[in-house]
């Protein structure tokens, strides 16, 4: 089990078109307040994305990614924020990475050369095709050992190519049904065991929005930024996992359900001695 305190990657969507915040930051001065604001909220890392994955979203021309990325990484590290650049692409890794990005986060698995040859951590995680393609039909012999694998190869390969730190995330949404997110919430401890730090993304995606049409009855799914118990529990459950970090929006609702969770877990004995005399 993972048992440093709870890390959230804030999520930060320099796009029009995201599902979960498109068009909300697509103006610069709004986005580096809005990365700040995760920060003071307690985000670890603030993840900078100007290309869309969602299911069926268009690839977005690098001149494009860069003009709207590089001046939000840049101002943001100035301010001391640790930003990761969320990316497939390697001339906006490299050139978010010398404007100050720390980690790349490498939605296609692709860019460890470049993490290699910058210093800058990296996050390995698995998709199943491209995001044009990739929710159509997607089949595995068994989902859990395959994610687990694939990202084993990589994050291996990351290693031996030289980059110091590697994480792994399973891609929660990437290529997957409803029934192949669950496995992989279920078997977390799988990753886990790899002994790489591990990373899981479900703040907001279409898995919360199908459960929770299920927990009210209704049938009605609900928009992608009223998604926020479904995201928050699935988080604590990921912690206390023993997973490191969570890729989350609201990131003090998230640090709130990991205190609690790992709190519950006994995982916190510093918080059970200090509170003792409560009821
Ligand atoms: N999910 C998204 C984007 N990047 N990176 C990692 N490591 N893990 C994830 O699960 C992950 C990710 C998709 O979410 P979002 O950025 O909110 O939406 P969009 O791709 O539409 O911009």
């Amino acid at each position: 089990m993972h048992i440093g305190p709870p890390q959230v990657m804030g999520v930060l969507n320099v796009t029009p078109d995201s599902f979960s915040d498109g068009g909300r930051f697509l103006d610069h001065a709004a986005a580096i307040d809005h990365g700040l604001r995760l920060v003071a909220d307690g985000a670890r890392w603030v993840d900078v994305g100007g290309e869309s994955t969602r299911p069926g979203a268009d690839p977005v021309p690098a001149d494009e990614e860069l003009r709207r990325v590089v001046p939000v990484v840049e101002a943001l590290a100035g301010a001391g924020v640790d930003v990761s650049i969320d990316t497939r692409k390697p001339e906006v890794a490299e050139a978010a990475v010398a404007a100050g990005a720390r980690m790349v986060n490498d939605v296609s698995a692709q860019l460890a050369g470049v993490a290699a040859a910058t210093g800058a951590a990296f996050v390995a995680m698995h998709m199943r095709g491209d995001p044009r393609t990739m929710q159509r039909g997607p089949t595995y012999g068994d989902v859990v050992t395959d994610v687990r694998d694939f990202l084993v190869a990589r994050a291996e390969a990351a290693a031996a190519a030289g980059v110091r730190e590697v994480w792994i995330d399973p891609g929660i949404g990437f290529g997957k049904s409803l029934a192949h997110n669950l496995a992989l919430l279920a078997n977390l401890d799988v990753l886990v065991a790899t002994g790489y730090p591990v990373l899981v993304g479900a703040s907001r995606k279409t898995m919360i929005g199908t459960l929770a049409a299920r927990a009210d009855r209704s049938d009605v799914v609900p928009p992608a930024g009223d998604r926020l118990a479904g995201s928050v529990t699935t988080a604590a459950w990921a912690f206390q996992a023993g997973v490191a970090m969570v890729r989350a929006h609201e990131v003090a609702a998230t640090l709130l359900a990991a205190e609690a969770v790992l709190a519950a877990a006994g995982g916190r004995q510093d918080l059970e001695e200090s509170t003792s005399w409560h009821r």
